[in-house]
């Protein structure tokens, strides 16, 4: 029923940017697909950020971020993606090397309780001393607090520090606090991730920072074409199998 709902979500989304309902009892994925590439032109312009099913159209996967800027706070969002250590534009940066404490405040797509959180730190590592969360009340808990497990003369110039959390709350938005003044150099983290109980390792969505080297805003969703038309392909065949099981149930019934 889930996969259902979803489904019938994606339909009415794509419905409302332009493709036609798919109205046959035995549509076909050419049916579908003829439409396209007048949808290619309406779904590309950017979805604004008060969109009422945004949040919604990001846990179907079928919206994308539009192209991250440099040192921009959504550098730390999704997996780690820098290499090496040192002052790389795929990782967030703050504004100043050493002008104020920093915090990354990160949304996670999945409401869970964090046992674990890891901080991808790969330039002027050091700094991370406490971890806060808020939960969907709005009450805010320090989930840890203490010496970032990376020091910052680290040989390798870089490091992932890992530190258990006791959450008495489930969240989906933490706030990685960043002693920035104490540790010399400006402070970049590629990635944060939060481990649930069952230890899956989750990325997040979306960043915002005290401040960031980058200038401008963040970049807006746009759709992701190819992920919508797997979507509305899956959706297809699951609105197949449910026509067949309610022909069979039909069967049964007279
Ligand atoms: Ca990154």
């Amino acid at each position: 029923m889930q996969r259902f709902r979803k489904a019938i979500l994606v339909v009415i989304t794509w419905h409302s940017v332009g493709l036609p309902p798919c109205n046959s009892n035995h549509c076909t994925a050419e049916v579908i697909l003829r439409p396209l590439p007048v949808a290619e032109a309406s779904v590309n312009a950017t979805i604004p950020a008060d969109h009422p099913r945004l949040a919604k159209l990001i846990e179907l996967g079928v919206v994308k971020r539009g192209p991250a800027r440099s040192w921009g706070s959504e550098q730390a969002t999704g997996a780690p993606d820098t290499e090496g250590a040192g002052d790389i534009s795929t990782a967030w940066a703050s504004q100043t090397p050493d002008g104020q404490p920093e915090w990354l405040e990160l949304t996670f797509e999945k409401t869970i309780k964090p046992v674990e959180v890891h901080v991808v730190e790969t330039y002027n590592p050091g700094a991370l001393f406490q971890v806060t969360a808020t939960s969907a009340s709005g009450m805010e808990a320090v989930l840890w607090k203490g010496e970032d497990p990376t020091r910052p003369d680290v040989a390798e110039g870089r490091g992932t520090s890992i530190v258990k959390v006791r959450a008495a709350l489930k969240t989906n938005c933490i706030r990685i606090h960043l002693a920035s003044d104490k540790v010399p150099g400006r402070t970049e983290i590629d990635a944060v991730g939060i481990k649930d109980e069952d230890a899956t390792l989750h990325g997040t969505v979306s960043a915002t920072a005290s401040s960031e080297y980058a200038g401008g805003s963040q970049p807006g969703w746009v759709f992701d074409n190819s992920a919508a038309l797997d979507a509305i392909l899956e959706l297809q065949q699951e609105v197949e199998r449910l026509k067949n099981r309610v022909r069979e149930l039909e069967g049964k019934r007279d």
